[in-house]
């Protein structure tokens, strides 16, 4: 069985929780913390050794990191619930928009930015949700035009009646932003993807709060 190495809030690890469900493949969680210094996380970097989450272990041979490297081999192994549809211009705007919130949003509200600047910046909290938040409207703003350009259509989700790659990369986006109490009023079409995703089992069960270690800490 394929072993996923995940943390609750990690939204890396949300968007692969969502994948895996959805395409209804079977994994084992292995709940890591976050904190970079615990002994868990020294040993996590021998199957990590950039020490982020997520990783994947397939087999002895294959630990796959990188949600995004996940994500397409997940797609490519499992196709019969594929989450890249429509033609190739379809699919361009399904993996532009998940980059949005892969490549451009996420890497600047990871954990350990937000630490730096905290310990090596002393840049105070009220400075640092500012930051948080910046980043994130930076993202929802474009992100919302993209979805009211859409010509007219049943679509549910992101681009398509059924959860695409875009889904699964904005729905753990919002719901970090919702926990960091984000205003999330300028975003009606995001607010109702999000509440048609969450309305999935496969979404549900890979929220953060439904994880076996919600409990424990971020950081
Ligand atoms: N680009 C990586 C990012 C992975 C990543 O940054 N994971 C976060 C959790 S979402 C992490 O491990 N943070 C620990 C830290 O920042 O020290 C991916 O998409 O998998």
């Amino acid at each position: 069985m394929l072993k996923l190495f995940t943390h609750h809030r990690s939204v890396s690890a949300h968007r692969v929780r969502i994948a895996l469900n959805y395409k209804g493949v079977a994994f084992q969680s292995i709940f890591t913390g976050l904190d970079g210094t615990s002994d868990e996380r020294k040993q996590y970097l021998e199957v990590n050794p950039q020490g982020l989450i997520p990783a994947l272990w397939v087999e002895n041979d294959l630990i796959i990191s990188q949600s995004s490297a996940i994500l397409e081999y997940l797609e490519e192994r499992y196709p019969d619930r594929p989450l890249l549809h429509g033609d190739i211009a379809l699919r361009a705007r399904i993996r532009s928009f998940a980059q949005i919130a892969i490549a451009d949003t996420h890497p600047l509200n990871n954990l350990r930015v937000l630490r730096y600047l905290r310990d090596e910046m002393d840049v105070p909290y009220d400075r640092r949700r500012a930051w948080f938040e910046h980043w994130i409207h930076a993202a929802f703003g474009p992100m919302e035009s993209l979805l009211a350009e859409q010509p007219a259509g049943d679509f549910s989700f992101c681009f398509t009646a059924r959860p695409s790659l875009a889904d699964v990369c904005l729905v753990p986006q919002v719901s970090m932003a919702e926990r960091y109490g984000v205003n999330l009023g300028p975003y009606p079409i995001i607010r109702r993807v999000y509440r048609a995703c969450m309305a999935l089992g496969a979404f549900q069960a890979a929220a953060p709060d439904t994880q076996g270690d919600s409990a424990a800490p971020a950081h």
